[in-house]
């Protein structure tokens, strides 16, 4: 085996992708909904065709839930679901609350000016980590819409020491062995101010909360032009990077595909990563999350095309030549260590990624495999005719 096949498989077996059910379900803009004749409605439909991506990728053996959209009455949907999921080759990974969908959160949740929205908001986020300890899921990640529309309307300080409480409360119910990962958002819904706007603000709330917080980088969360790359190295760094929503965006959070606008910039956040790796010698404790919904594209084979993109940049950054970069560095030779980093990002490692799969007994190309299963077909001829529920707060 090469050097360059090592790395690369190497990365591929230690690189899991969890699936977000929401992506296999009808979804839209506040424009419109183009309503898909294989979309799943069910939690069982969502964890079918996750699973069905798992059976051709071999490597998404997790399965991320909303609570409301998934398992609308709790534990008592939670527990079937996860049998179901085991039966199918997958487990329940993360467990997103929702805080925003409900009426009473109009104004808020944990930073709600009223104390019975807030003591609701918490409760709702105890219950659902009281559901990832029924299924056996480690993290439990939040996303808060809260915030303000308008100057003077909100105090921002309260609302900040509201969270810090909110937060904290949440932290307590953890088991030793599980994190609470923090998700900021610069805008969207709010449009003034959001409470967690910035990594910044998620660290700091993930400190106050308790050792086992951590943040949690939506790629899709940023402004234009922001070095999401220098984020993960900080967090890296700090001992504070949970884990990662993938999705790619061009003007906000777009959810498109990862890697379908700016590949580079996937490939230099991983890079951090694996740079982070060499150096310590150990691996980040970092899940990988997809975290797109999609209204044009087929959904199940969008999931594979974002699984087969990841895989891709990945093994890129898996070749990056770590010490003679750090030579480079040292030596002030910028041309030389950019050139170092740009070969291994233009290294065509599809040939490579499809020996990892035949050594896994998976198809090379996931994508043909599924479209020659007539998985897609079948489904479509079940599901369609039916009212199809909409997963979606937009
Ligand atoms: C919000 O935009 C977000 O990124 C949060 O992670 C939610 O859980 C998810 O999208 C819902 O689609
Ligand atoms: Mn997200």
């Amino acid at each position: 085996m090469s050097l360059q096949e090592d790395l690369v498989f190497r990365a591929l077996d230690a690189f899991a992708i969890e699936l977000p059910s929401w992506a296999f379900a009808n979804t839209g803009t506040r424009f419109g909904k183009f309503l898909d004749p294989s979309a799943a409605s069910t939690i069982g439909e969502k964890l079918a065709d996750a699973a069905e991506v798992n059976n051709v990728t071999g490597c998404c053996p997790s399965v991320a839930v909303h609570v409301l959209w998934d398992f609308p009455d709790g534990v008592p949907s939670a527990a079937p679901a996860s049998k179901l999921a085991a039966d199918l080759g997958v487990r329940i990974g993360s467990i997103s609350p929702n805080v925003f969908q409900d009426q009473e959160y109009k104004y808020g949740s944990l930073a709600n000016p009223d104390a019975a929205i807030r003591a609701k908001a918490l409760a709702h986020i105890l219950d659902s980590i009281e559901i990832s300890q029924a299924v056996g899921s480690r993290d439990v990640t939040p996303w808060f819409t809260d915030g303000s529309n308008y100057p003077g309307t909100a105090n921002m300080r309260q609302h900040k020491r509201w969270f810090e409480e909110g937060l904290a409360a949440s932290h307590a119910a953890l088991q030793p062995d599980q994190r609470l990962l923090i998700e900021y958002k610069p805008f969207e819904p709010a449009f003034y101010h959001t409470d967690i706007a910035d990594w910044g603000m998620a660290l700091r709330l993930a400190k106050a909360a308790g050792p086992q917080a951590r943040v949690l980088v939506d790629t899709g969360h940023h402004y234009q032009t922001q070095n999401i790359e220098q984020i993960v190295a900080w967090l890296l760094d700090d001992g504070m990077l949970g884990g990662f929503h993938l999705n790619d965006r061009r003007f906000a959070d777009d959810d498109l595909t990862l890697g379908s606008i700016d590949p580079y910039q996937v490939f230099r956040i991983f890079h951090e990563i694996k740079s982070f790796e060499w150096e310590t010698g150990r691996a980040a404790d970092i899940a990988y999350m997809v975290d797109q919904s999609h209204n044009l594209k087929p959904k199940t084979e969008e999931m594979i095309q974002t699984v087969m993109t990841a895989q891709e940049i990945m093994s890129k950054a898996a070749l990056v030549d770590h010490a003679t970069l750090a030579t480079h560095q040292a030596a002030c030779s910028l041309i030389d260590a950019e050139e170092c980093l740009k070969s291994a990002f233009h290294t065509d490692v599809r040939p490579i990624i499809a020996e990892w799969r035949k050594s896994k007994g998976l198809a090379a190309n996931p994508l043909a495999a599924f479209r020659e299963s007539g998985y897609l077909a079948r489904v479509s001829k079940e599901r369609s005719g039916r009212t199809q529920a909409v997963s979606s707060y937009a």
